[in-house]
């Protein structure tokens, strides 16, 4: 079987900006990526040919809603999640450690995994840092997270740290599981480990020399974005991209606006997902060059003459007039979100597209202080 492996093109030399690939059993991903989120089996709103077209490299999968329904043994039967849901391209699950935590009321963490019940039946589950690889394994993508325990913000020193220690003893515990249970389906799974800590910069150290030994295939940074100032979380993933090993890709989970993924890359981040171009979409919002737009707004109502964004080239724009827009959203046309997630989540992927050929011609930085700015205006 063929290993997944990462290259390191390029470092930009007046940032940390960086170029790369991955490449997977299911093709290549050229870094800095932008991964839509399809939580259950679908990235709400778009078939697979709509991702194709926005030129999706890859997709992520989140292993919590995918265990509870289906179940992973359907995946399993089906011959995994890309042959389930007709998506080709490569797959990153998610741990269900975030999502699991994110049921606050319905969980409990204990030293050994975490005590859950379903948010649709009420019914009682355990996840283990194997049972979730077990789980990753049956989905079948081509990178799988490890569990880990998002810790809250804010947090103390020392809650941080009990917290930390969980994620870690998790982390070894799944590579431990995975050397011994190789893939169910023929080609390799990537391991990812996860960088907790909290806004403690020892413990967000102490992280990065432990999971090091375990030596994942990437590096994903968790508990960013979970209510901190945004300077805070940039400054966070700042500091632990000095300390993340040069030769492996690094993972932003869960972030974010298009202007936050450029901040990111420019501290030598490789990847980021989020549910924002989808759920945005679906709540009347649109990302575009000429800044945000809330096509709900009832300004739009005669705007016959103007694309959602007069500079994008996706099926939406090219064919659809605002007001056209507006109108769907307001008559409660399904139509309304699926065009609207269209455009996002092809505005999120140009915008990276655009990064890396600013990057490989050492023009990044000027230009991405330069959509920073105008990416956040509201268009009138
Ligand atoms: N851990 C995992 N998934 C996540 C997060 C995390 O901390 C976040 C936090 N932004 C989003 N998704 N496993
Ligand atoms: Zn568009």
């Amino acid at each position: 079987m063929e290993k997944n492996r990462f290259e390191l093109l390029k470092t930009s030399s007046k940032s940390k900006a960086r170029l790369g690939k991955i490449y997977t059993g299911h093709g290549v991903i050229t870094t800095p990526i932008f991964m839509p989120v399809g939580t259950q089996a679908t990235v709400k709103g778009l078939t697979p040919r709509d991702l194709d077209e926005a030129k999706a490299e890859i997709i992520l999968g989140n292993t919590y809603h995918l265990y509870l329904r289906p179940g992973t043994a359907l995946i399993k039967d089906a011959g995994g999640l890309h042959k389930f849901m007709h998506w080709h391209g490569p797959m990153l699950t998610d741990s269900g450690g975030f999502q699991v935590w994110s049921l606050k009321d319905l969980r409990k963490i204990k030293k050994d995994g975490i005590e859950f019940r379903s948010n649709l039946d009420g019914s009682k589950h355990f996840f283990s840092p194997e049972s979730v690889m077990k789980a990753q394994r049956e989905i079948g993508a081509d990178i799988i997270m490890a569990l880990d325990e998002c810790t809250p913000y804010p947090s103390t020193q020392q809650e941080a740290l009990k917290s930390l220690n969980f994620t870690l003893d998790w982390t070894r515990r799944a590579k431990v599981w995975l050397e011994e249970n190789a893939p169910l389906f023929g080609y390799d799974q990537s391991f990812f480990g996860i960088i907790q800590g909290g806004m403690h910069l020892d413990l967000r150290a102490k992280a990065i020399e432990e999971i090091k030994k375990v030596d994942p295939d990437g590096y994903a940074l968790g508990g960013l974005s979970v209510g901190e100032p945004t300077e805070l979380m940039y400054q966070i993933a700042d500091y632990c991209t000095n300390y993340m090993p040069v030769e492996k890709p690094r993972y932003v989970m869960g972030v974010g606006t298009p202007w936050n993924l450029l901040e990111l890359i420019l501290r030598g981040v490789d990847m980021c997902d989020c549910v924002m171009p989808t759920r945005n979409a679906r709540n009347g919002m649109l990302f575009t060059s000429e800044g945000v737009l809330h096509y709900k707004a009832g300004r739009y109502a005669k705007c016959l003459d103007k694309a959602p964004d007069p500079n994008c080239d996706c099926y939406t724009c090219r064919n659809f007039s605002r007001a056209y827009l507006r109108h769907l959203f307001h008559s409660g046309e399904i139509l309304a979100m699926t065009l609207a997630s269209i455009h996002n989540v092809h505005f999120y992927l140009k915008l990276m597209r655009d990064a890396k050929e600013h990057i490989a011609n050492d023009t990044f930085e000027d230009w991405a202080h330069e959509q920073i700015i105008k990416l956040q205006r509201v268009c009138d």
